[in-house]
């Protein structure tokens, strides 16, 4: 199916064109019938003699109901702009057919109606002259009478050729279904209609609302009157939803694929027509079926940002109009360049934004938005319109390509700095990286690490990093020289100040395994636990502190915690009149089994 939409000056028959073209009624309202007037967007539809189907979104052309039209052409690619041959070029003519530019609607057809009242030479040659000159160019013409029928089986042919030109749908795009009616049915519940430009709708499927993102569920499709699970682009659609009340679906909401789309009240734009420093402060956007005031901010000639009343699903490369209502005046086309684009805050950002835009034309580019944004989520690029095509560096991070390696060698030099800083850690932690780095996810701190350096527990190092650092191996060396055959005796605390072993040395010596801290500055070799285990078990069961102190020839200092340790570790346990029995058997010296 392909959907067009009528076009033109008030009373130049593009009602009645349809209604000979289908045999349908585009004029739904009673209201419209009897003042013989378009006011509200119409639908009807006709096969063509190549068999295909074409629907037609009929629009009014009175110069009050100018919103109606451009909610009707801004989701349908093509038009059929109609001039009546007695009247000629009008001035919604004029004010159409630049909406149509606007919008950069490039497929169409020019009929010139009412031929059975007045010659169509001069309304078709002024008309095609117009028309040229827009994003419409060259289009094919046809002089029409719905009176006498002349003219009709041409435009027949001549809709055959469009259509056949018209790009065929994104199949697999996500659907951005643009309401243009809301009603209710008896029975059913609330229905709403648009022009399915891209993707496919099912009966059950999850879609949300445009402007809160609530969930909606598809529960009944119609296309062109006719009930149907399953829906491709191009079509005409009526979605029955579940549980949503008609209240809140009205013209310009629109239905999405969940996920799948950045709802923004914050646009960079281009604008073409008016200079972007001649915009007034406040005009209409109409981009789908909807319309939302805006405030402009003109950045570079040419280019504009646009804080919108309402946030709306846009994404970058669509076109939209600028509009004046009070002056009847379609104030230029827009192609959004930037859907979440920087706050300009700091002195001078508002010129750099400028220049940046210069260079941006609307047509989604991975890399330069990595370039401009450096880092940036998966999901996030796709719901702004840009397809990602690079592998993430990291989870759904992608970066650009610069920006990764300045970050790596700052990750290589930070790591440098902290350790000579901190000699005696065994590395950086990495989300002290991640603050240095000012990267939003540790993720990318880890992915960014490259050998030497490597990532352990936490923390980034050069490999061995973990390993003592010299005066704490030396220190450590003279403590098992000296306690080796005492292995319970633990250096008292001026002797560890004489070794050099302060709170950080034990520290990172522990973290080395080189030393066990049984308390504060209570320190043994690390064999000791095993050692006394074995000692400890020769005992007559159970046994006091006091025969362990002995056994072990130590002291309280030293006896009390490393008994402690011995509990929680389950080699012995302490009984209620505190003596202790070794539960656990202690492996032998040299057996390479650990206690069990
Ligand atoms: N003689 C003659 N009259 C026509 C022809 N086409 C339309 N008309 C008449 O022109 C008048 C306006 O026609 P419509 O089809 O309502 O015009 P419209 O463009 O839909 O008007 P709006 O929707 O209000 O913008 C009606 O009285 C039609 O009968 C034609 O080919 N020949
Ligand atoms: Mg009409």
């Amino acid at each position: 199916m392909w959907v067009l939409a009528t076009a033109g000056h008030v009373d130049h028959g593009k009602s009645t064109l349809v209604r000979a073209l289908t045999g349908m009624e585009p004029d739904r309202w009673a209201e419209e019938r009897r003042r013989g007037m378009t006011i509200d967007l119409g639908f009807a539809w006709t096969t063509l003699p190549s068999g295909g189907t074409v629907a037609f979104v009929d629009v009014p052309g009175h110069e009050r109901f100018v919103p109606n039209m451009l909610a009707g052409v801004g989701p349908v690619p093509a038009a059929l702009l109609a001039v009546a041959a007695d009247e000629g070029w009008m001035p919604q003519s004029a004010e159409h057919l630049a909406a149509l530019h606007a919008l950069g609607v490039s497929y169409g057809l020019l009929v010139v109606t009412r031929a059975d009242l007045a010659d169509p030479g001069p309304a078709l040659a002024h008309a095609r002259a117009e028309i040229a000159a827009t994003s419409l160019g060259a289009v094919e013409a046809v002089a029409v009478s719905a009176v006498t029928g002349a003219g009709l089986p041409e435009l027949r042919d001549a809709l055959d050729r469009l259509v056949a030109r018209l790009p065929g749908p994104a199949a697999d795009a996500p659907v951005r279904l643009w309401v243009d009616r809301s009603f209710t049915v008896r029975g059913s519940g609330t229905v709403v209609t648009g022009t399915l430009g891209g993707g496919r709708l099912a009966v059950g499927d999850h879609l949300e609302l445009a402007d809160t993102g609530e969930p909606v569920r598809v529960r009944g499709l119609h296309c062109l009157g006719v009930p149907h699970e399953r829906v491709d682009a191009v079509a005409r659609v009526a979605v029955n939803l579940r549980n949503v009340p008609r209240e809140r679906l009205g013209r310009g909401e629109a239905l999405l694929t969940p996920g799948r789309f950045h709802r923004t009240d914050l646009l960079d734009v281009r604008v073409a027509g008016d200079p972007a420093a001649d915009l007034p402060a406040t005009l209409t956007l109409h981009v789908g079926s909807a319309a939302v005031a805006v405030r402009v901010r003109p950045l570079g000639p040419d280019t504009a940002r646009l804080r919108l009343a309402r946030p709306l699903p846009l994404l970058v490369g669509d076109r939209a109009l600028l509009r004046d209502p009070g002056r009847h005046h379609v104030a230029g086309g827009v192609t959004v360049l930037d859907v979440a684009p920087p706050p300009l805050t700091r002195r001078g950002a508002a010129a750099a934004r400028a220049r940046v835009l210069a260079g941006l034309d609307g047509r989604p580019d991975l890399a330069g938005e990595l370039r401009r944004r450096l880092l940036a989520r998966r999901g996030e690029l796709t719901r702004m319109g840009v397809p990602v095509t690079a592998a993430p560096v990291a989870g759904d991070w992608l970066a650009d390509p610069d920006h990764w390696r300045a970050l790596a060698a700052r990750l290589a030099a930070e790591t440098d700095r902290y350790a000579a800083a901190h000699p005696l850690e065994p590395g950086v932690p990495v989300d002290v990286l991640r603050q240095r780095l000012d990267l939003p996810d540790r993720a990318l701190v880890e992915a960014l690490v490259r050998p030497p350096l490597r990532v352990r527990a936490g923390r980034v190092g050069a490999a061995g990093a973990d390993a003592l650092p010299q005066p704490v191996a030396r220190a450590v060396a003279r403590v098992r020289a000296e306690y080796g055959d005492r292995p319970f005796q633990a250096p008292e605390a001026y002797r560890l100040v004489d070794l050099g072993l302060g709170p950080r040395e034990i520290g990172a010596a522990v973290r080395a395994g080189a030393l066990l801290r049984l308390a504060e500055n209570v320190v043994l070799l690390p064999g000791a636990v095993d050692d006394a285990a074995r000692v400890l078990a020769r005992l007559p069961q159970p046994f006091t502190l006091s025969a362990a102190r002995q056994a072990l020839d130590t002291s309280r200092r030293v006896a009390v915690p490393l008994l402690e340790l011995l509990d929680r570790r389950g080699v012995t346990r302490r009984l209620p009149d505190d003596a202790r029995t070794v539960v656990a058997r202690p492996a032998e010296p040299g057996a390479s089994r650990p206690l069990s």
